[in-house]
């Protein structure tokens, strides 16, 4: 009960409003970006989207793997049978257009491809298909302390999408009903955040992020099999960590793998790389962010900040 009063005495900070939202070819003033209550997205989930960071760098705004995501934005359209009236660069160039109009050095970016307003009941081919992207100021996503302390997080009791059920290899509106269901468990219950088990019992994912651990040196993260999306910061992850020479292994993670691990991280879009420092209140390591979460971070962070060279091409100048 406690927890529960504290959680809920919390006021999270309003959504940093921006000026222009580009909503299927044009910029519309932030307040007039509206749909239709009976859009079939509103009843039926029918959304797939994207969120990446724009960061302000000393050589210029610059988008995070633009195209990538814009490229998985493609992917979860295509499972859900969702034809989108843009191609790619369109959409890429729209998007930094956004940023420029909007004014703004860093932000968050959250393109949407969603089912309109034209027919209500579950088939959705005869509803239209809308494409919009929103860019906003977004600080911290898992607390203002986490990269520095590391977050609280436990194992939820509901599992991750099953396979055949809700493919997770999509970026899916409906998935996150379940990060949902997720997320406040652990909320409610005093944690930050919750990683989800697999039907099969195996480490799948946080509510919004990836899972990562380390264990002798080594770093294993779920494969994309494993009912997880498969994110780009986690891919980012392991190629920076492969260039540090660290070895990272995709392989199963039985729930206690996180228990006895030296480090565990989560990587995601809007969290970038938060180290944990417990699990079901049993402490990572020492309870402190540990060395190798830490070394791929800076690393992370050097890139952007230009004193170490973007070889992967990363960066995507506003
Ligand atoms: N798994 C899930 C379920 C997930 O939502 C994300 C991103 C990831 C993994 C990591 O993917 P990537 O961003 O490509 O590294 N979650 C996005 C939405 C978070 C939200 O609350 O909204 C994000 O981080 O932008």
């Amino acid at each position: 009960m406690a927890a529960k009063r504290r959680a809920s005495r919390k006021k999270p900070p309003p959504i940093s409003k921006a000026s222009k939202i580009w909503m299927d070819g044009m910029l519309v003033d932030w307040d007039d970006a509206q749909i239709h209550v009976l859009s079939h997205v509103v009843h039926y989930g029918s959304s797939v989207f994207e969120g990446l960071r724009c960061y302000d760098t000393p050589k210029g705004s610059a988008c995070f793997r633009l195209l990538d995501h814009l490229r998985r934005l493609e992917t979860s359209a295509k499972i859900y049978r969702m034809d989108i009236p843009y191609s790619l660069e369109e959409l890429a160039e729209a998007t930094k257009e956004l940023i420029r109009v909007n004014g703004l050095k860093s932000c968050y970016v959250r393109p949407l491809v969603f089912r309109g307003y034209g027919q209500m009941g579950v088939n959705p081919l005869n509803c239209p298909v809308h494409v919009a992207i929103a860019v906003w100021e977004w600080g911290a996503y898992l607390g203002a302390d986490a990269m520095r302390k590391g977050v609280d997080v436990c194992v939820t009791s509901w599992r991750r999408l099953a396979p055949n059920t809700m493919p997770s290899l999509a970026k899916a509106g409906a998935n996150y009903m379940n990060s949902q269901l997720m997320k406040m468990e652990a909320i409610l219950g005093g944690f930050v955040e919750a990683i989800a088990l697999d039907v099969d019992g195996y480490v799948a994912e946080g509510s919004g992020e990836n899972v990562f651990i380390v264990k002798d040196g080594g770093i294993v993260t779920p494969p994309s099999g494993a009912s997880i999306l498969p994110g780009i910061t986690r891919h980012s992850v392991i190629q920076l960590a492969r260039k540090l020479g660290l070895e990272v292994r995709k392989q199963m993670i039985p729930r206690e793998g996180l228990y006895i691990a030296d480090e565990v991280f989560l990587t995601g879009s809007a969290a970038e790389i938060t180290p944990v420092r417990s699990v079901d209140r049993i402490p990572v390591g020492n309870g402190r962010p540990g060395p190798v979460s830490r070394k791929i971070r800076k690393a992370f962070l050097a890139i952007l900040a230009g004193t170490r060279k973007d070889t992967f091409g990363w960066l995507d100048f506003v």
